[in-house]
């Protein structure tokens, strides 16, 4: 079957899989961009993220994009429209990873996007398409997600920049540098003239799979918290101390850590993860003087995420007043839930279900930058099928049938948005200045 594509035809039906196999096999040559030997970790800037940008602007340059970087190290490829001035789709993702990471969370998405301009095969649309491969949307360097889409938003703001990553450089230094080796940044702001944003993700969870499905449709993006707990106890000798005098900061952190796991286990929805621990002096035959925990914490409802915190920060400091350890909470950071706007998420379930699969919403228990884009463009999600549910990990995978099936999908989404397209007047552009 051919796709009519607003005058235009796509590629036939098998041409999607092999547009889906090339995908594939450019995720395989981002893996080898690390910062680590061994193991796929990309950062923001980093040399890694310098070569892996390099390959994609390349492939977005073969497939007849106009690339360029942004202020903050965006790699974005515009796809002109038919006709000059036309309103533009953003379509994106993030190519930076956590470490040790799989290699599509994110970058398969901004494949994707690529795979989708190839597969107009040189048609043009009544839009023109902006796709965009974020510099940072997992935060490891800075702490702070989604420095990519932020800057794209006008999110990202002087207290940010001012943060410093672990070898003390500044997160405005980092871009001094960057903006002097790449002269002709543009402005990481977006177009006036873009619509809406599509972002093709994989679950990374097990629902889909569960479900016997390849894609789903997001509704709602889940809010998030991250905090840091110190507990500030004594160091001592661990041989001569005897345990009744002891302030051992581990061990009341350790407390704590099973007290929200027990706490969070009991509330449906909500999840309470400490990824990140520091102890200090770190030495076998030293009481632990001061921990550092990472808090991170998020839920659909937002006011029950939030209640989740305070509750989880109080007891924090009752364990502490009970030990004799100094409890020092900062929330870092938050994230509003968001739910996506409902006519495009209408338009992903025609789309999905002309594919044949039924159209399944979902709340993503992961962020992504679609929650940060929503702010200034209606945006909208399509998930795709994880096998064994896992990610963040390097057993991260997906289907090559399913890259196909989101391929299909989408260009049938291109068809439908062009005749959208009057719809999002200039009302649906909610102020972003950026
Ligand atoms: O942590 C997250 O939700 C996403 O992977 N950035
Ligand atoms: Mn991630
Ligand atoms: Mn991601």
């Amino acid at each position: 079957m051919r796709t009519m594509l607003a005058g235009h035809t796509a590629r036939t039906e098998t041409d999607f899989d092999s547009i889906a196999a090339t995908a594939l096999a450019r995720c395989d040559m981002l893996a080898k961009c690390s910062d680590e030997p061994g193991q796929i970790t990309r950062t923001f800037l980093s040399p890694a993220m310098e070569r892996c940008n390099r390959l994609v602007q390349e492939w977005m340059r073969s497939a007849g994009m106009i690339t360029s970087f942004d202020r903050v190290g965006n790699l974005r490829g515009y796809y002109a429209a038919s006709s000059e001035d036309a309103l533009r789709l953003i379509i994106g993702s993030h190519l930076d990873t956590v470490p040790n990471a799989g290699r599509y969370d994110g970058v398969l998405g901004v494949m994707l996007g690529i795979g989708l301009v190839e597969a107009l095969a040189g048609r043009r649309c009544g839009f023109g398409i902006d796709v965009i491969g974020f510099s940072d949307e997992e935060g490891v360097r800075y702490g702070l997600p989604f420095i990519g889409s932020r800057a794209a938003t006008g999110t990202l703001l002087a207290p940010h920049l001012a943060r410093r990553d672990a070898d003390g450089i500044a997160m405005y230094a980092a871009l001094d540098a960057f903006q002097n080796a790449y002269p002709d940044v543009v402005d990481a702001g977006l177009d006036p003239r873009a619509r809406a944003y599509l972002e093709f993700h994989i679950e990374q969870g097990p629902v889909l799979e569960h479900a016997g499905l390849a894609l789903g449709v997001v509704e709602t993006i889940a809010g998030q918290s991250r905090a840091t707990v110190a507990f500030r106890g004594r160091a001592g000798h661990a041989g001569t101390t005897p345990m009744f005098l002891r302030r051992d900061a581990l061990a009341a952190a350790a407390e704590w850590l099973t007290a929200v796991e027990s706490a969070a286990s009991s509330m449906p929805g909500l999840v309470a993860t400490t990824g990140r621990i520091s102890c200090e002096p770190d030495a076998a035959n030293v009481i632990p003087g001061l921990v550092r925990c990472s808090l991170d914490v998020r839920h659909a409802d937002d006011a029950i995420r939030r209640a989740a915190v305070e509750d989880f920060l109080r007891t924090a400091d009752a364990i502490g007043n009970r030990r004799e350890i100094e409890v020092e909470r900062v929330v870092e950071y938050e994230q509003a839930a968001v739910r996506l706007d409902r006519t495009l998420v209408a338009l992903a379930d025609q789309v999905v279900s002309e594919v044949g699969v039924s159209p399944r919403h979902m709340t993503s228990g992961a962020g992504h930058d679609a929650m940060i884009m929503a702010a200034c463009v209606p945006s909208v999600m399509f998930f795709l099928r994880s096998p064994g549910g896992i990610s963040h990990h390097p057993d991260e995978a997906v289907y090559a049938e399913d890259v196909a099936m989101a391929l299909r999908a989408g260009i049938r989404f291109l068809e439908r948005f062009e005749a959208h397209l009057d719809q999002l007047s200039e009302s649906e552009r909610k102020s972003c200045t950026t």
